[in-house]
């Protein structure tokens, strides 16, 4: 964590400098050192309340080491990965490797897993064991593993290559794509994810003719630390500080909740007093009422790409309009019947909505992460890919359309929904391959085709990758 904070700040003072050196005129001058105020403001908060969340990913312990340092060419070989300190549940691994000098096992002609275990810690085969070539001679070997056991803050096994050509084979995790989740400390009941340490994770062998003599200069694993950097303080001037707006920070708040059981609650309509007093005023005593709000609200889900069969054409899914200074929340479960081009319609009612407000709409299906919106409507070209922190979201009275229609709601957080896609969820839907029985087509049954099959599964395993509920 510290690098990211140095990183962050030795970029701030570069592009700092390059302003500056642009800088030629007094009122140019103080709009950039306005600018920069503001910078050091998000700065500061991204220190406070960003970093500290991330922090909080725990890290896994990683060591990964040849089983032995040099090889021979045709001698088969082993890299070994352990991961300890919490109890990894899934791990969603990309290692990549020089493939002219060694062939992954199962590279060869006649193909056989090249995953390997002393313990049954994982379930084998793996769940993914997929290689794609790249453009400088090597590839990429894509793991997923699933652990229904569990059972241990150690969790090991190996990947066995051949050696085939003289010279040096390089073994990289690519740490930013890879994935753990399990859970941490004594809570085995709980669900995280978990971060490879920071940096280079890589590994060599020396193929060489004379495997013996050939001396290991290489060393293997900078296994870093674990412990993240337990020295660092924001050290930003906090006078600064309030410069920043205060309505900035509850947008990223990591602590809204969506309850999945929470009941409508219907603003106090009913409040027309019974003013039955003797003066016979006919002063028209108007209750401040706000406008009554209709949201129309079309919606897309990942994996259903044609109209469903008759059966699974409704599903109700949780709406939650909340105003962006949180002073009002609406949420209700709302039907919705998907139509022939594999929208889902549905439509809200919501009394006395403050409109001079503006507003972010969350959204969650019954087997799906929530995506939170900033528009009424907003795009993606990727699934996943809209993001979005402040509402810009203004209601009218009467109907509103909210066009959900160009992003995805994702699948993958089955009932028992916990906001997290992780191993549970993928076990889930692995164990019921094949399935067709109406409980379990409930829960993971994705694209709604009256099956839990590859599809989903696919749908789920992806989904590992967009991790949390959108607060
Ligand atoms: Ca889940
Ligand atoms: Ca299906």
């Amino acid at each position: 964590m510290m690098q990211i904070v140095t990183t962050h700040s030795n970029r701030f003072i570069g592009l700092a400098q390059r302003i500056f050196g642009q800088v030629r005129k007094p009122k140019m001058f103080l709009i950039v050192a306005v600018g920069i105020v503001v910078f050091i403001g998000l700065f500061w908060f991204m220190n406070t309340y960003i970093r500290p969340f991330l922090a909080s990913i725990p890290i896994a312990q990683t060591e990964f080491t040849p089983s032995a340092p040099t090889v021979k060419p045709g001698d088969q070989f082993s890299i070994n990965m352990q991961l300890s300190g919490e109890t990894i549940t899934a791990a969603d691994v990309y290692i990549t490797y020089t493939s002219d000098k060694v062939v992954y096992l199962a590279d060869l002609p006649n193909p056989v897993t090249g995953f390997n275990q002393i313990s049954d810690y994982f379930d084998a085969p793996p769940i993914v064991e997929e290689l794609t070539s790249n453009a400088d001679n090597t590839k990429t070997l894509h793991l997923v593993l699933v652990s229904q056991k569990a059972n241990s803050n150690v969790a090991q096994f190996s990947l066995k290559f051949k050696a085939h050509a003289l010279g040096e084979a390089a073994f990289t995790i690519d740490t930013s794509r890879s994935k753990l989740s399990g859970s941490v400390g004594t809570d085995l009941s709980s669900a995280s994810y978990i971060s490879f340490p920071e940096g280079v994770l890589r590994t060599t062998v020396i193929i060489a003719e004379d495997g013996a003599d050939a001396t290991p200069t290489h060393t293997h694993t900078p296994t870093p630390s674990d412990d993240s950097d337990p020295t660092v303080t924001p050290t930003v001037d906090p006078s600064i500080s309030p410069s920043i707006s205060p309505s900035t920070s509850p947008s990223i708040s990591p602590t809204l909740t969506i309850m999945p059981t929470a009941s409508l609650v219907p603003s106090p309509t009913a409040t027309l007093s019974p003013t039955v007093t003797s003066t016979p005023t006919p002063a028209p005593t108007t209750v401040a009422q706000n406008p009554n709000v209709t949201l129309d609200m079309k919606v897309r889900l990942q994996g259903v790409v044609t109209q469903p069969k008759e059966a699974y054409r409704q599903q109700t899914m949780k709406i939650l309009v909340q105003s962006t200074d949180k002073s009002f929340r609406e949420e209700q479960a709302i039907s919705f019947t998907v139509n022939g081009e594999a929208l889902w319609v549905g439509s809200m009612k919501i009394v006395n909505v403050p409109t001079s407000k503006t507003f972010n709409i969350y959204i969650k299906g019954t087997k799906h992460l929530q995506r939170k919106i900033c528009t009424l409507a907003p795009t993606e070209t990727v699934p996943g890919q809209y993001d979005c922190s402040s509402g810009q979201i203004t209601l009218k009275e009467g109907t509103n359309v909210v066009d959900m229609s160009k992003i995805f709601v994702l699948a993958g957080d089955i009932p028992i929904q916990n906001g997290i896609v992780d191993s549970v969820d993928v076990i889930y839907v692995r164990k019921n391959l094949g399935v067709t029985s109406p409980a379990v087509l409930s829960r993971a049954d994705f694209n709604l085709d009256g099956i839990v099959d590859t599809q989903d599964y696919t749908l789920a395993v992806t989904a590992l990758g967009f991790k949390y509920d959108e607060k």
